[in-house]
């Protein structure tokens, strides 16, 4: 039933259309998959060596799985590794993953900043050289008598630095409020440099290395950390200088934004770096000439995913979809291009476009895909690249079947735009407003509500229906990536939104015309919220983990979300998954993660698929954290 797959009502006839065409899709493949591995969901089996696969019995397993010919007695593997040190091998390796995703699209901005402060790229200039300065002051750069280049440079360099083993101590941990760092500092998990973390994380989680449940996950912490205080932080701030820190923006989304008059580019996967340029060159006069002498009323260029999430927060582009809208798009008919870089694209994608006239484009050395196109970008030569992709798709025009043509009406309207530095303008120029509003209960807390889509779990879903229920109760959330989408194309966006918040939220958003739900950006710009917590902790003269604050992540799926999930809670704040990660085989691990870390870091997890209940178990820990602030 397509109801138990979304609630996204533009892609309900799209899953309808994929199964008249005969187009397998991403609920297909995952009907086909059957039941999960019942070791791998708990958590308990290891392939880190040769002498495994190793799998371990367990209470909770599967009758067939503890008796007879499938059967494992073993409670520990060949090695010796038991279930504590079996999951906490596994999560910290995906924490691993999921920091390295982060920081190598920072470190590949820190690259582009370093070629346009050369003047080595083709289309790429400092854009905000207030925020080039502000952060040239961070990193204690002379600036007196430079020019902005000669200073992007420095701060380019200074900032690969971080990814290093030499600095020892990441610059962006000075934003946190000292208590906080010394707190990481004193429990040996404040972060040393980017890849170090990376690195050791992955060294560490080799056979016969770090054996110690609660070390390997204090080490993950501190990884996690590396990506949400590091790799992530530096990808948004080095994407304000070089594209402009975003400001409030009107937008549309939902699949219905591709116009079937029109050469539709869509532009999937995280990194800005070649999608602005193809927001360049879909305005080129020539190319807008070509699209008509092909036939189309022009053409247009959208987003999914968090490259939709960039192009929406600096330019207001219109967003298709999310996560699991992906392969829709194509099955519409009207996609002459996808254009992808990094993260989150199916595999599946060039077999879906095969079956319309779809070209799939992959633009990045570092991911390749069957069926597509590689058109490898490069900075020197961004905007002649930009230009050969938007002048294929039009040429692609012609190559449509009008009987294989269906586009969804009714896009929805959206307001996105909310960097840390357009919230405070938007409060007057400064968070004390927002702060007094916390104080006199108007705003209860503050709920950043994050992460992917799932097919485990109805699209959208569990993202709209906690936040509806948070708003209403009077507290103000703030989301990135797919759940800003998520929750966008549940009109929850708008300024008009409000009518569904509790009455005092409603007082502060409606006379500021701002969404009592703000969109913060992409994956890596979880950092502007922990930018803008560490702002407030700082202000009140208190730590993150005191703060009436807490974190979401209902649907997620990738390993960037473990990675966002670990260095909220090592950031002291808690934080509710709508899924449990593979670790429920180890009671420890579970009791580390969901009880004790709170002593050390004074952030947990909890799990808790339904999100009404996600919601309410939210506000009591707001509620006893006001306590404690004594407001
Ligand atoms: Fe098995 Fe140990 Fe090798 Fe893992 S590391 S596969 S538990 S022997
Ligand atoms: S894109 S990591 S599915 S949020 Fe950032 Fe969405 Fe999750 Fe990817």
């Amino acid at each position: 039933m397509i109801s138990e797959k979304t609630i996204d009502e533009s892609a309900k006839p799209l899953i309808d259309k994929a199964k008249k065409d005969k187009v397998e899709i991403v609920w297909d493949r995952f009907e086909k998959q059957g039941n999960n591995c019942d070791f791998g969901k708990l958590g308990i089996c290891c392939k880190i060596c040769n002498m495994g696969p190793c799998r371990l019995t367990h209470p909770s397993l599967p009758l067939h799985l503890r008796v007879g010919p499938y059967a494992t007695k073993a409670i520990k593997g060949v090695c010796g590794a038991n279930y504590d040190t079996i999951a906490a091998r596994n999560l910290s390796r995906g924490i691993a993953a999921g920091a390295a995703a982060h920081s190598d699209h920072g470190r590949d901005i820190a690259h582009t900043l370093l070629l346009a402060a050369e003047k080595k790229t083709s289309g790429y200039d400092i854009n905000d050289e207030k925020k080039l300065m502000t952060l040239a002051a961070e990193f204690e750069i002379e600036t007196a008598g430079k020019d902005k280049h000669e200073i992007a440079k420095e701060l380019a360099l200074a900032i690969l630095d971080e990814f290093g083993t030499i600095k020892n101590r990441l610059q962006f941990i000075k934003r946190a409020p000292r208590v906080r760092q010394e707190l990481w500092n004193d429990l040996g998990i404040l972060p040393r440099g980017i890849d170090r973390e990376i690195v050791e994380m992955m060294h560490r989680t080799h056979i016969g290395v770090d054996n110690d449940y609660t070390s390997l996950i204090l080490q993950g912490l501190r990884t996690a950390l590396s990506d949400g205080w590091g790799g992530s932080m530096v990808a948004t701030e080095l994407s304000d200088v070089l594209f402009g820190t975003p400001k409030p923006v009107m937008s549309k989304v939902n699949l219905g934004v591709l116009d079937e008059k029109m050469v539709n580019i869509v532009v999937h996967g995280h990194e800005p770096i070649l999608s602005e340029m193809l927001a360049e060159a879909v305005e080129y006069p020539e190319l807008v000439e070509l699209a008509r002498i092909e036939g189309a009323d022009g053409i247009n260029l959208c987003g999914m995913c968090c490259t939709a999430n960039e192009l929406l927060m600096r330019r207001g582009i219109h967003v298709a979809g999310n996560f699991l809208n992906q392969e829709l798009a194509i099955v519409t008919g009207a996609v002459e291009a996808m254009v992808v870089d990094v993260q989150c694209i199916m595999p599946s994608l060039g077999e879906v476009s095969k079956c319309y006239h779809t070209l799939l484009i992959s633009t990045s050395p570092k991911a390749k895909f069957p069926n597509a196109e590689h058109i490898e970008f490069d900075e020197a030569r961004g905007f002649d690249i930009a230009k050969e992709i938007v002048k294929l798709a039009i040429l692609n025009f012609k190559n449509r079947n009008p009987n294989r043509l269906s586009v969804p009406s009714n896009p929805v309207n959206m307001m996105a735009g909310f960097s840390a530095e357009a919230i405070i303008a938007a409060l007057g120029g400064s968070l004390t407003p927002l702060i007094d509003a916390i104080k006199e209960g108007k705003i209860m807390g503050i709920v950043a509500m994050v992460g992917c889509n799932n097919p485990k779990i109805v699209q959208d879903k569990n993202h709209v229906e906690m936040t509806k229920s948070l708003i209403k109760n009077n507290v103000l959330v703030v989301e990135t990536g797919c759940s800003a989408i998520a929750c966008a194309k549940a009109g929850l966006l708008l300024p008009d939104a409000v009518d569904m918040a509790g009455e005092g939220l409603r007082s502060i958003c409606k006379p500021l015309g701002i969404p009592p739900v703000l969109h913060m950006g992409s994956c890596v710009d979880i950092s502007r919220i922990l930018v803008v917590a560490a702002s407030i902790a700082n202000e009140l003269g208190v730590d993150i983990s005191d703060l009436p604050a807490a974190a979401a992540a209902p649907e997620w799926m990738s390993e960037k979300a473990i990675s966002i999930g670990a260095y909220a809670v090592a950031s002291g704040v808690y934080t509710v998954l709508g899924l449990p990660p593979a670790i429920i085989g180890s009671s420890k691990v579970v009791e580390l993660l969901t009880g004790s870390a709170e002593n050390y870091v004074g952030g947990k997890f909890a799990v808790e698929s339904d999100p009404i209940k996600a919601a309410k178990m939210i506000m009591e820990v707001i509620k006893d954290k006001r306590k404690g602030l004594g407001i």
